[in-house]
């Protein structure tokens, strides 16, 4: 009992001793947040404030599931982009370090509520933020929330060194449409594997999960096909306004697609058919359909509709399928684009026997064709999806059949049209699209009788008739493309203009940072005049 007893009494002085002679950690006094009122796009599905911070400092540490694929590279991504934005050096993965005093953890969990693989919930403490997710992919939707959520100011008086306080809560969020894109034409110019990775990378910000390349027109082919090699040897040396053109080896292409793949990012191929083939025709005239189709010669002009591959030619279809094989060969998508507008030349009987052998062509390559909406025309398959781009009726007939629908009204949703009568760039046969203009349509009631459930989702298509390099892209693609990200993730409901214009206003931080040439429209509450932020670091 005495032994017991003075046992009793050496624990506790020794308990004690520790616990007054431990140097004291300052209890951080974290200022009063409010989660609800960050600037977030798209807007999150469920935002819960707990009106505390995770105090984002050289201290935090990032751990991930490493079982399951892609969430170690999720958490990587984040590390790179807060060494890139904040200059912190965050472990990933390794806990040893003494100093590591908060966690944001990237977890793998079947048990969300929600339905979508690109759901996640994020749950903002004090110490740490835990970021779940069914899915990698998933995961990343949520990394961009929390890169969104870091101030552009950090905290330097509430601990030794700076802190960026998140302001705590929880964040249930899950995409309204999956399937949310953007496409830019690389025929009309040629833009570089670096121009092209820059716009993916602005565009994973606002999770986007879908970039559809626009690979082949009149006024130039820019893919490498190894048993046509003159489509590129001749028919890539040209562009609008008599540039060199340019195009993608097919290396350069699988580095494309690996970067977006990084990204959660898919890439969609497009060969524009029938018509839209002046430069594939100039590369081997005996594909031209002859008749009414110009003959081929080397285009830089705007102009549409005059070209056609020949309809009823078996070799054709022997061609096209090289072509098709090749590209489906470096292309990991489900999706293959067979373009289909425009080919103002081409009988209606020959259109639609054309279209019917290349979709067939395209699955038995494995993949599911995607034409713009007068492939309608045609009898399909039901897993060829449409992309509404003029004509309500062809949308309509698509899901008569059982397709599934893109919506990309060029009234609404066109990056290429200007901004207004005096905007820079840009054409305006389908519309001016203001910002304003560009947000303020519902993609599930535009076309009038089209079910929500044949609505696979929204793309912003980018023509490039008329830009030729990053500065001008940037202006006609930002800030509408941030807009079109939001009508793809957030449900309707929850979007209403003079709202969201303010969350606009807060990306120009981001935007000036990255050097976006976005247009100042007047339609937008900017809180700078344009120039005024320094150029710090990309994020
Ligand atoms: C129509 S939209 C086209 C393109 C042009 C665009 C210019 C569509 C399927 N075809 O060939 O580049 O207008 O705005």
């Amino acid at each position: 009992m005495k032994n017991q007893l003075r046992l009793g009494i050496t624990l506790l002085v020794t308990l004690l001793i520790v616990v007054c002679c431990e140097p004291p950690k300052k209890k951080i006094e974290y200022p009063k947040t409010d989660l609800s009122q960050n600037s977030l796009i798209p807007k999150p599905l469920k935002v819960i404030p707990t009106n505390s911070a995770f105090g984002l400092d050289s201290k935090t540490a990032i751990y991930t599931n490493q079982v399951f694929d892609g969430f170690e590279e999720v958490g990587n991504y984040l590390a790179e982009k807060l060494k890139s934005r904040l200059n912190l050096d965050i472990p990933v993965n390794e806990l040893d370090g003494e100093s590591i005093e908060r966690l944001i953890f990237i977890n793998q969990s079947d048990s969300l509520e929600m339905t979508s693989d690109e759901a996640y919930e994020l749950y903002i403490k004090n110490d740490s933020v835990l970021l779940n997710a069914k899915t990698a992919a998933g995961a990343f939707r949520g990394i961009q929330t929390l890169r969104q959520l870091i101030p552009e100011q950090s905290n330097d008086t509430l601990a030794e060194q700076p802190m960026w306080l998140i302001p705590s809560g929880k964040i249930i969020d899950e995409p309204n449409f999956e399937y949310r894109g953007a496409m830019l034409d690389v025929a009309r110019h040629f833009f570089t594997v670096e121009e092209v990775k820059r716009f993916i990378d602005l565009l994973a910000y606002y999770k986007y999960n879908k970039f559809h390349m626009h690979l082949t027109d009149d006024q130039g082919w820019r893919i490498e096909i190894m048993s046509w090699p003159k489509l590129t040897e001749i028919g890539g040396q040209s562009e609008v306004g008599g540039g060199e053109g340019g195009f993608y080896t097919q290396e350069e292409f699988k580095d494309l697609v690996a970067y977006a793949a990084e990204r959660h990012i898919e890439i969609i191929p497009e060969v524009d058919m029938p018509g839209h083939t002046n430069a594939a025709n100039l590369s081997y005239p005996i594909f031209h359909a002859g008749g009414k189709a110009d003959k081929p010669r080397v285009r830089t002009d705007m102009l549409v509709g005059y070209s056609s591959f020949a309809a009823r030619k078996d070799t054709v279809y022997a061609f096209l399928d090289d072509v098709v094989r090749e590209i489906s060969a470096i292309s990991p998508s489900q999706y293959f684009h067979i373009g289909g507008d425009e080919s103002h030349v081409t009988s209606k009987a020959d259109y639609i026997h054309f279209v019917e052998k290349v979709e067939k062509i395209v699955r038995k390559h494995g993949k599911r064709a995607v034409g713009w909406n007068e492939i309608a025309q045609a009898n399909l398959d039901s897993s060829t999806v449409g992309q509404f781009w003029n004509e309500p009726e062809s949308a309509l007939e698509t899901v008569k059949k059982g397709g599934q629908i893109i919506m990309s009204p060029a009234t609404k949703a066109y990056l290429d049209m200007q901004y207004d009568s005096l905007s820079e760039h840009g054409l305006h046969w389908a519309a001016y699209i203001e910002v304003d203009e560009g947000y303020n349509w519902d993609p599930e009631t535009f076309v009038e009788g089209l079910p929500k459930e044949n609505i696979l989702g929204i793309e912003a298509p980018l023509w490039s008739e008329t830009i030729s390099n990053s500065t001008e892209m940037d202006y006609l693609a930002f800030p509408r493309a941030i807009g079109y990200a939001e009508l793809g993730w957030t449900n309707s409901e929850d979007r209403d203009w003079e709202e969201y214009k303010e969350r606009l206003a807060d990306q120009q931080p981001f935007l000036d940072r990255n050097d976006v040439n976005y247009y100042p429209s007047q339609k937008v509450p900017w809180k700078k005049k344009k120039e005024i932020y320094k150029k710090i670091s990309k994020d």
